[in-house]
């Protein structure tokens, strides 16, 4: 008998710090070995190709329920369909609170849809109802049942927190050990701005972008930091867009907090001049915050090589063009303001990384490897399973074709949102298999998961996250129930 089940053999391993040929070997779902001449029951030949972990998207909206009842195209299975097929294992979507009711029964919920997952899965908790019960009773609840990540929205009607409200979920968040993701963005400005361009009569997709420039996330960013660090909580900036707020980031990591930002393939690809395509076409580009320009976007990559920005996900959002669910949900006329926000990004998400990364000289192989999986799984709680080619970390890998030249179309993707913002766009490397716990789940773009073989991925308190310890005047406010 061999010594493994199955042998990765004869790829160039990429890890966070390392590159380097070897075998990998891989038994009972976990990797056992890398090394030479490893002898497997199976094999797969990675001559030519990089081995890599398998990325791990720490934003992405699956199923994700909606205040009027309904939920998001996007299903388990086809968001996984379209993980797998761009060469990621694991994902952390949302349980989204509505105002005025809980956050136990929403999450049980959405644990019960995602038992259809393909894809290895945590949530993060949406709080948009900052309750005595929510935050006293239900936060620790949600902690304890291995949900350790909270996400609060400064903007967005239907979800938008005020600095109180704020404050008292940062509290809990460092009594219970969670990490706190911000949307940051000035809602009252945004409203402000909003009321007056429709006023106006500015009310096609690309006036989006002029409702919310930069100095209404930098603000917002800025507050989000200060916050945080009066409670002494550590934060991750979800979606920056621009250099000037990840500077916010950079001042704070420069002091010494716990802050840590995110970034998108959206804001390195696109731009607000993509929101005036002819007619309602714009509003396929539609995203909060909004795509900036090219300046913006060169001085993102400046941002993740300073290391300011340490993780890159798709923010997948599930709204179809065509669908009368979807961005046309008012109809084609609507103002921008009505038209649902977000793009599609999961299978994409590496591949345009890659491309734009790796292969125009932006960033190196580890780096890849540290923004798409290593970085989010250890910010996240999911390292060392997940985010590593080492012994008794879970087999999930991706093996990538540097080489292979792809026209993205929507075909490609795999998801079931009906279009791609980055229909016709040309990358070099694409994945070519994908192994999640040591199942081959893609193999040239044939998806080969079963529903339901995904598996929740509890986390435990871990120690990046531990407050700083750096109180104002040394008093902890968050130890009163206030
Ligand atoms: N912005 C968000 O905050 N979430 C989903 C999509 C988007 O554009
Ligand atoms: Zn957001
Ligand atoms: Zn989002």
């Amino acid at each position: 008998m061999a010594d493994y089940e199955l042998v990765v053999a004869g790829g160039t391993v990429v890890t966070a710090s390392d590159v380097f040929r070897a075998d990998v070997g891989i038994a009972g779902g976990r990797i056992a070995a890398v090394g030479l001449d490893l002898k497997g029951d199976s094999r797969i030949e990675a001559d030519g190709l990089l081995v890599m972990p398998g990325g791990v998207d720490s934003h992405c909206h699956i199923e994700q329920l909606r205040a009027d009842g309904g939920a998001d195209e996007e299903t388990w299975v086809s968001g996984s369909t379209s993980a797998l097929a761009g060469g990621t294992t694991s994902v952390i979507t949302f349980s989204a609170q509505f105002k005025g009711r809980g956050i136990l029964e929403p999450l049980a919920e959405y644990r019960r849809r995602a038992s259809q997952a393909m894809v290895d899965y945590s949530f993060h908790q949406i709080i948009a109802d900052a309750s005595d019960e929510v935050i006293f009773k239900q936060i620790p609840e949600v902690a304890a049942s291995g949900v350790r990540s909270l996400k609060v929205f400064l903007t967005y009607e239907s979800s938008f927190i005020d600095d109180k409200q704020f404050l008292r979920v940062l509290a809990a968040a460092r009594r219970n050990k969670m990490l706190v993701t911000v949307h940051c963005e000035n809602y009252e400005a945004i409203n402000w701005r909003t009321a007056a361009l429709l006023a106006a009569g500015h009310v096609e997709p690309k006036y989006h972008a002029w409702s919310r420039p930069a100095m209404i996330e930098r603000e917002a960013t800025h507050r989000a930091i200060a916050l945080a660090e009066l409670v002494d909580t550590p934060i991750q900036v979800f979606h920056v867009s621009c250099p000037e707020v990840a500077a916010e980031i950079t001042q704070a990591k420069a002091r010494g907090l716990k802050v840590w930002g995110e970034t998108c393939p959206q804001y390195f690809v696109l731009s607000a001049s993509d929101m005036d395509r002819p007619g309602f076409e714009g509003a396929k580009f539609m995203c909060s915050p909004s795509p900036r320009d090219a300046a913006a976007s060169a001085g993102l990559w400046d941002m993740v090589r300073m290391g300011t920005l340490d993780v890159v996900s798709s923010d997948h959002s599930g709204w179809g063009y065509n669908s009368p669910v979807g961005k046309r949900v008012h109809g084609t006329n609507a103002p921008f303001s009505d038209i649902p926000n977000g793009v599609p990004g999961l299978g994409s998400r590496l591949p345009i990384l890659f491309s734009e990364g790796v292969g125009k000289g932006r960033i190196d192989l580890c780096q890849f490897v540290r923004l798409t999986s290593s970085n989010p799984a250890k910010l996240f709680g999911l390292s060392p399973r997940k985010g590593s080619i080492t012994p008794g970390a879970d087999a999930d890998l991706v093996l990538w074709d540097p080489k292979k030249q792809v026209t993205i179309t929507n075909e490609t993707l795999q998801h079931v949102i009906d279009y791609t913002p980055y229909e016709g766009m040309e990358v070099t490397g694409w994945p070519v298999a994908t192994i999640r716990r040591g199942e081959v789940a893609m193999r040239d773009g044939k998806v080969q998961a079963a529903p339901g073989s995904g598996r929740f991925l509890p986390r435990a308190p871990y120690a990046l996250i531990e407050p700083a310890g750096r109180l104002p005047f040394g008093f902890d406010a968050s130890a009163y129930e206030v």
